[in-house]
């Protein structure tokens, strides 16, 4: 299974740029026309993408750059200006900006060019001046290539489908929490499957807590910062119920859904309490394909979500999604559906209200198919993570025993949410820390 991880652990590396580190040797700059040159004819340092040629082209204002491959990137003067490093321009223990929109000239000219050792140096009309490193520059070409390239590096939007065949990736719990390129496995895991299974984890409260730690924090809701699914009395949702619960998102109540999900089984079921779980966004481009005129009525029609009671103080959601969320290129980001919390308020002309509903039944239909659905039984010391953004999940309803003599035996998960952001950003640490990525 860890062989399984490791596989795609390597894609997605990016090639580590090293700084050019020897000292700055100006290089004479011809004027030709308007346009400002500098040629190269110093040795590279080591790592670096060489510069064989920064040339401004003042009429159309951006600065071009040849590189030793023969390839070209285009900087626009604009750009260059607003990002210049220098420590007036950036408060360098931010790594952040410091220059001001107000003293940014939108419509720079540029007054030299030159190349030292490598480096662009760059002059502005009001005698500024900024250095720009290669490797910087080259991660930062305009070129679609080399966008799409960072976005995926930054991002890792893209995704491994999968069906009833999953073979779930398995960690071990203890390790994810020790060892660093253990937990990367488990990130990478995490957002390019959306499901990893953890094992070995001690049988009692408190471990999802724990888990949140390793990335930073976990999301406080109204459930609390952990929570306890369990049959209650008066139960203030039907997770806490002995009850099956269909395929659902957590959460489509907020509007900002949490982005993962950790489940963690203290004790389980001996009859029912099986989980499902189906990939969202496979689903979501099925149905794309096989029923389209239900794809654009489930991305484009507004639900209503409610969700009211009292647990870690009291409360009254509404909110209105998009059951399948689309970005402004169509891609499927995020499915939200709970038919538990979706609202008897529905608002909608009389003539989509029966189109909606088809449209749904359809959805629901391809979700629930055998060929689509991964069905497990979590044991006590499992615990799973989950995209919520991506995963639908239910449970086969249970035989409990909560309201006879034997409490101890009854089933026990204790849940945490987190957000994609802090997960995200616990991921990139460890992509630079645990492997060497720039
Ligand atoms: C939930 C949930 C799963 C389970 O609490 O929202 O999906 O197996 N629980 O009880
Ligand atoms: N719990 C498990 O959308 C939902 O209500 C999901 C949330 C109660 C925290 C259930
Ligand atoms: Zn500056
Ligand atoms: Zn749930």
């Amino acid at each position: 299974m860890l062989s399984y991880l490791t596989r795609w652990m390597s894609r997605g590396a990016v090639q580590a740029l090293k700084g050019a580190s020897s000292r700055p040797h100006p290089v004479k700059t011809p004027r030709i026309g308007n346009q400002t040159l500098a040629a190269a004819s110093l040795p590279i340092p080591g790592g670096s993408p060489g510069v064989r040629q920064a040339q401004a082209m003042d009429r159309e204002r951006l600065l071009q750059i040849e590189w030793d491959d023969g390839s070209c990137s285009l900087y626009p003067f604009t750009w260059l200006r607003d990002n210049c490093q220098c420590p007036l321009c950036m408060l360098q223990s931010a790594q952040a900006r410091s220059l001001l929109l107000s003293d940014l000239d939108v419509h720079t000219g540029m007054d030299q060019v030159q190349l030292m050792d490598n480096k662009v140096s760059i002059t502005w009309p009001d005698q500024h001046s900024s250095v720009f490193e290669p490797d910087w520059l080259k991660k930062r070409c305009f070129s679609t290539e080399a966008r799409q390239a960072l976005q995926e590096e930054l991002f890792l939007n893209e995704r491994e489908y999968w069906d009833s065949g999953l073979q779930i990736p398995t960690l071990d719990f203890k390790e994810v929490l020790h060892d660093d390129k253990t937990a990367l496995a488990w990130l990478e895991a995490l957002r390019r499957i959306g499901i990893v299974y953890l094992t070995g984890a001690p049988v009692e409260q408190g471990q999802v807590a724990r888990l949140s730690q390793r990335i930073g924090y976990l999301r406080l809701t109204f459930y609390g910062h952990t929570w306890q699914v369990q049959d209650k009395a008066m139960a203030n949702n039907v997770a806490y119920t002995s009850g099956k619960l269909s395929l659902h998102t957590d959460y489509p109540a907020l509007h900002h859904p949490p982005g993962v999900q950790f489940l963690h089984c203290i004790r389980q079921a001996e009859q029912g309490g099986e989980s499902e779980v189906v990939d969202g966004f496979h689903m979501a481009e099925q149905l794309r394909t096989e029923d389209p005129e239900a794809f654009n009525i489930l991305s484009s029609v507004r639900v209503d979500f409610t969700d009211s009671g009292a647990d870690y103080c009291d409360f009254s959601v509404q909110s209105k999604h998009h059951i399948i969320d689309v970005d402004t290129e169509g891609r499927v980001v995020r499915i939200n559906y709970n038919n538990a919390t979706r609202d008897s308020v529905l608002d909608l002309p009389l003539n989509q209200v029966q189109p909606f509903y088809s449209s749904l039944k359809a959805f629901v239909d391809l979700l629930s198919r055998p060929e689509n659905m991964f069905t497990y039984k979590m044991k006590p010391g499992d615990l799973v993570t989950f995209d919520n953004w991506r995963l639908l999940h239910g449970r086969k309803s249970y035989v409990s025993h909560s309201v006879q003599k034997n409490r101890n035996s009854t089933r026990h998960l204790e849940g945490a949410y987190l957000d994609w952001d802090e997960v995200m950003s616990r991921l990139r640490i460890l992509r630079k820390t645990a492997r060497g990525d720039i």
